[in-house]
C-alpha cells in the first residue's frame, strides 16, 4: 500500500522528463533548419536559381551574333545553362568572359544544325561577354553579345 504514492510520483516525473526531452528535440530540429537555411543563403558557391537559357546564332549578315530565345534576367548567384542551338550557316563556339576579362566557360565549336549546352555560375555583377572565337568571327564580325548580371542585394 505504501508503494502506490511513490510509484505514481515516479510515473509523473518520468512523463514530465519525456515531455521536456521531446521539446528539446523540437528545438534542435528548429535550430538545424535555421542553420541549413542561413548556410544556403550565405554560401557564395551555392546557386540561388538554376535555369536554362536558349541561344541561337545569327550569321545571316556581316555582323554575326548570338540571339537569346527568351528574356534575359541574370542575377548574381544564378547558375545558367545556355542551350546553344547553332541556327547559323557557319561553325560557332561559345566563350563566356567575366567583367575582369577572364574566361570562365567555353563550349567547343558547334556545326550548323547542332547544339550544345554550357553551364555557368554567375558570382559577380557586371557585363559578361559571350564571344565566338572561331576564325575571325569576333575580330571581323563582332560576334560578341553583352549580358548584364545584376546584384539583387546592391
Ligand atoms: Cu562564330
Amino acid at each position: 500500500m505504501s508503494q502506490y504514492p511513490s510509484t505514481t510520483r515516479s510515473a509523473t516525473v518520468s512523463k514530465q522528463s519525456t515531455i521536456r526531452r521531446r521539446s528539446a528535440n523540437r528545438w534542435c530540429a528548429a535550430l538545424l533548419v535555421v542553420f541549413a537555411v542561413s548556410c544556403g543563403g550565405d554560401g557564395e558557391a551555392t546557386p540561388t536559381r538554376q535555369y536554362t537559357l536558349g541561344l541561337t546564332a545569327d550569321d545571316s549578315d556581316d555582323r554575326y551574333r548570338y540571339v537569346a530565345t527568351e528574356a534575359v534576367d541574370i542575377r548574381v548567384g544564378d547558375e545558367v545553362t545556355f542551350e546553344f542551338d547553332n541556327t547559323g550557316l557557319l561553325v560557332h563556339d561559345l566563350v563566356v568572359v567575366d567583367p575582369d576579362g577572364d574566361t570562365i566557360a567555353t563550349a567547343p565549336p558547334v556545326v550548323p544544325g547542332q547544339s550544345t549546352s554550357l553551364t555557368v555560375l554567375f558570382e559577380q555583377s557586371g557585363f559578361f561577354r559571350l564571344n565566338c572565337l572561331v576564325d575571325d568571327h569576333l575580330t571581323a564580325h563582332e560576334m560578341q553579345t553583352f549580358v548584364e548580371v545584376t546584384d539583387p542585394d546592391a
